[in-house]
């Protein structure tokens, strides 16, 4: 067993102990009041699940472990010469909780760098594909491929303990997680660079030989992606693709099945598919106005467009933040940095100026802030990544991170099938006191 498996499943072992504990102890504690239109909308503020990587606070943001995005960038290990958090070292801190060393994160560098060839047929589902079809079909087909390498579903098969579930899904975490950066270059090569592949780097750290792959070598894209890959990991345990990687794993699907879930729900455009809406969005004002760099005036009255289009300004609200994502801040500071002159950046943040009083005004949206997605696009076509169908596979490929070291978790502290209760109208007609339709 690796040093980090065995400190992992030290730390499970621990906290285990300590939940059987506060549930004998405060089992009963009552967490909340649920009342009628949280059960018919979303289940919004209910605690109803525990997810240890991350913490959401509506006003401050994420915190992983309970560290901010500003204090990892500072903290967290970085490759030589570079100022941006590897996300090996995230992904370190979000399993075993606490900040990682240089010599850990170059373990998991290398650990993923060993465990990263992917297997021939994976190619070839991918390639049974139109290329016309959209990237995260592709990608999320190419992770059910890779389910035939799943250590959980053959040991389970063969018949094991549940004592020992976690560490099969730790095996799967670190190779999946290992082979994504070369199964979603592959997908970009194939769409958009005619099939023409470049084999992986292995003495490259995992998101540089992710850029390197995907055609782009320059430091500057090397470095966004280490950025990238650090702050779309994570977001606490309710958004869709989390959620549903953690319940669908909550059934023993195997780490492949859960992610899959969770890719399906990433490629929904009111979460990871936003940041494809959003450069689409940029990109049709342009072309609308027949410039690339609309004036606020001309962005203020295609937001109003937009909204009496009744569609949403995508990139913009949050079910639980209620302030600027720090997120796209951290994209923001990067920009300043590498490509405060580019027309497509400089639009975004014009936008970030004129869009939030506009929706405040609706009175109806209850966050008008920028997330993650408003800024992501711009900064990949500042370097080139142009083909805004591709950029959910990239939020895909780092959220694998958050959601399967999340698994290992459930695993470990043996979280037993997700299974809320549901209610019909008329159940809540008959405990509303009515008898007929409420008109
Ligand atoms: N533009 C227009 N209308 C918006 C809006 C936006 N950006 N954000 C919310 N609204 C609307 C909702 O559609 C809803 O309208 P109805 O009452 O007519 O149905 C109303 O405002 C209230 O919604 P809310 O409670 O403020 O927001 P929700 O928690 O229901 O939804 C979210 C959150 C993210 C789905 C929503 O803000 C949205 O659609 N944003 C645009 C898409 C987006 O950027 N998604 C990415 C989120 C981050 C991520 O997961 O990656």
């Amino acid at each position: 067993m690796g040093y980090v498996k065995e400190l992992f499943r030290s730390k499970a072992d621990i906290q285990s102990a300590e939940i059987k504990n506060i549930l004998e102890q405060h089992g009963n504690k009552k967490v909340s009041d649920v009342v009628l239109s949280q059960v018919y909308q979303g289940m919004r503020g209910i605690p109803g699940l525990v997810t240890e990587t991350s913490l959401l606070d509506p006003n401050e943001g994420i915190r992983f472990r309970g560290y901010s995005i500003p204090e990892l960038r500072e903290r967290l290990p970085k490759a030589d010469g570079g100022s941006e958090p590897l996300p090996e070292g995230l992904f370190y801190l979000m399993l075993i909780g606490e900040l990682p060393n240089q010599a850990d994160v170059e373990h998991i560098s290398a650990t993923w760098a060993r465990r990263s060839h992917v297997p021939n047929h994976v190619f070839d589902v991918i390639e049974s594909f139109p290329v016309s079809t959209h990237p995260m079909t592709q990608f999320t087909a190419a992770v059910l491929a890779l389910q035939t390498e799943s250590k959980f579903a053959s040991a389970y098969s063969n018949g094991i303990s549940k004592k020992d579930h976690w560490s099969y899904v730790y095996e799967d975490t670190m190779t999946l997680i290992a082979r994504l950066p070369r199964v979603a270059a592959y997908i970009y090569r194939r769409k958009y660079r005619n099939g023409v592949h470049i084999q992986p780097d292995g003495m490259l750290d995992w998101s540089a030989n992710f850029g390197h792959m995907l055609g782009y070598d320059g430091e500057g894209f090397k470095e966004l992606m280490r950025l990238y890959l650090t702050i779309h990991a994570d977001h606490e345990g309710g958004n869709v693709s989390a959620h549903a990687t953690h319940l669908v794993g909550s059934a023993l699907s195997d780490p492949y099945f859960s992610f899959a879930a969770g890719m399906t729900g990433l490629a929904g455009p009111l979460h990871g598919l936003a940041n494809q809406e959003v450069i689409r969005w940029i990109e049709d004002m342009c072309k609308e106005l027949d410039t690339n760099l609309p004036t606020k005036e001309q962005i203020a009255e295609y937001i109003h467009k937009t909204l009496s289009e009744g569609k949403v300004v995508p990139g913009y609200g949050h079910a639980v933040l209620r302030k600027t994502d720090p997120r796209f801040i951290a994209q923001m500071e990067f920009a300043k940095r590498h490509c405060a002159d580019d027309p497509t950046v400089q639009t975004v943040w014009n936008v970030y100026e004129v869009t939030p009083p506009i929706l405040e005004a609706t009175g109806k949206i209850k966050n008008p802030w920028p997330n993650v997605d408003a800024h992501s696009g711009a900064l990949l076509k500042h370097y080139g990544l142009v083909e805004e169908d591709f950029y959910t596979v990239l939020f895909g490929v780092s959220r694998a991170l958050g959601v399967l070291s999340s698994l290992c978790w459930d695993r470990a502290l043996g979280l037993p099938i997700e299974r809320p209760k549901s209610v019909t109208t008329e159940w809540v007609r008959s405990f509303i006191g009515s008898e007929e339709p409420v008109a």
